[in-house]
């Protein structure tokens, strides 16, 4: 099975907590393989079997994360899950 490799762009994560829900939300998600959180680029890498990437985004932004497929700059306005 080949695995896809998504970049989505993440708003309001500001700290290690944030990494950790996002990483169990797209970890929960079927089809995800690995995810690869950089808090200091607000990104993530998916690796995942052809997974939708609506599925991702979604999944986030019921987290309280919003997204985007691809890569971005960093959006600094919205709070994260501290409010740092
Ligand atoms: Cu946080």
């Amino acid at each position: 099975m080949n695995t896809t490799q998504t970049l989505i762009s993440i708003d309001g994560m500001t700290c290690a907590h944030c990494v950790l829900t996002i990483r169990t939300v797209l970890l929960g998600l079927p089809g995800v393989r690995s995810v690869d959180v950089r808090l200091r680029d607000g990104t993530a890498t998916v690796a995942h079997d052809g997974l939708a990437t609506t599925a991702m985004t979604n999944a986030l932004a019921d987290a309280g994360f919003p997204s985007r497929v691809g890569a971005s700059k960093r959006m600094p306005a919205a709070p994260g899950c501290c409010g740092a």
